[in-house]
């Protein structure tokens, strides 16, 4: 069975105007052009939408729902950075990752994997790093993870598992299938088809007379299935943990220790991305009391403790002062290109 997550950001241009400028934070804020310029609503933040504010509305019709909804214009060259960054965050936890749109991907994990753990550490790697949320749908195709990444929004998770897939398309509503709008509904719902389990109940011959491909799909849909394979999107360029002290270290045995309690996280996070560890060129990073940070790389392709061990001895000598942090990483080596960033 395969284990699919649907990363969607929340509220994705508010939440970074909200992260950049906090007061905001509690105040209903919305993208979107101006009113006296027949702007529309591109999207805003959850207090807004208590309002009824939403996506594709117009401006006009946002401020009379919500007079004192403050209007920001955006700024697209920051949200395809930050989305750029969230990306490369994903492309950490999963070998197929397929980004879908500015603030969403599809992400396929080992069958053996801890999905919903993963999931989780995805959650707060993205809001400890980047200061937004994002929700996640795990299921075991694209469709019900993109339904389930809705179901708990925002900051949220939802599983389905494949035993409860039957039970859980019965009561989903049409509307909620990728790929039928409004109007597709509109038609469903003429001849009495509201839910995905409405649809098993009828004549599938008529249905396919009469809608053709979008009821095959439908069909499909409606039985939880979609066999669509989460396509690839570049390649997966370094994985890397870090750990920052509660209280900074000095010892040569507290620094050997602290890379033996990571070691185990580290190779877990290369098991999840199916790849092993002679595929990897270890480097390390070192934050000293003072913050100054120190990055050292090993260019041979095996990335054993003892390689971490070794490079980390070398990069403290580089000052004489305490550990605040230690980050180790393996970068993919592709044929010869040893030209890839570190930490990113
Ligand atoms: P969405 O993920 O659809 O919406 P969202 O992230 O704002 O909110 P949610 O918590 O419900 O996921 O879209 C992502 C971004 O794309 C959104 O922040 C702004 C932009 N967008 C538009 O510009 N116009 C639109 O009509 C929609 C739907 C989105
Ligand atoms: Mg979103």
């Amino acid at each position: 069975m395969r284990q699919i997550l649907h990363v969607d950001c929340d509220c994705f241009f508010a939440a970074v105007e909200m992260r950049d400028q906090p007061k905001y934070q509690h105040l209903p804020i919305a993208i979107g052009g101006a009113k006296d310029r027949r702007g529309v609503i591109s999207t805003c933040n959850y207090p807004a939408r208590k309002y009824g504010v939403r996506s594709a509305l117009a401006t006009s019709q946002a401020l009379k729902l919500c007079p004192n909804l403050i209007l920001l214009p955006g700024d697209m060259a920051k949200y395809k950075a930050v989305s750029k960054e969230v990306m490369d965050i994903l492309r950490q936890y999963a070998f197929s990752i397929e980004p879908v749109s500015i603030d969403e991907a599809f992400l396929e994990l080992a069958p053996t994997s801890n999905a919903p753990l993963v999931a989780k550490q995805i959650r707060e790697h993205i809001e400890s790093q980047l200061g937004i949320t994002v929700s996640v749908g795990i299921a075991p195709n694209k469709f019900l993870a993109k339904v389930a990444s809705d179901w708990r929004k925002p900051n949220g998770q939802f599983l389905i598992e494949p035993s409860d897939v039957t039970e859980f398309v019965a009561r989903l509503p049409i509307k909620r299938i990728p790929g039928v709008g409004p109007k597709g509904a509109q038609k469903l719902n003429d001849i009495g088809i509201y839910t995905c389990g409405d649809i098993n109940k009828i004549n599938k011959e008529s249905l396919i007379q009469r809608f053709g491909k979008f009821a095959q799909m439908l069909l499909l849909r409606a039985q939880g299935e979609d066999d669509r394979p989460v396509a690839i999107s570049g390649q997966r360029k370094s994985i890397s943990i870090e750990r920052t002290f509660a209280q900074d270290i000095n010892a040569p045995d507290d620094i050997q220790q602290a890379l033996e309690d990571m070691w185990p996280t580290f190779l877990s996070r290369v098991e999840q991305a199916r790849l092993s560890c002679t595929q990897l060129a270890p480097f390390v990073k070192i934050k000293f009391a003072d913050f100054q940070v120190t990055t050292l790389a090993n260019h041979h392709k095996t990335a054993s403790i003892e390689d971490y061990k070794a490079l980390i001895a070398q990069a403290v000598l580089r000052a004489d002062k305490a550990i605040r942090l230690i980050g180790i990483g393996g970068r993919l080596v592709v044929g010869d290109d040893r030209q890839l960033p570190l930490f990113n």
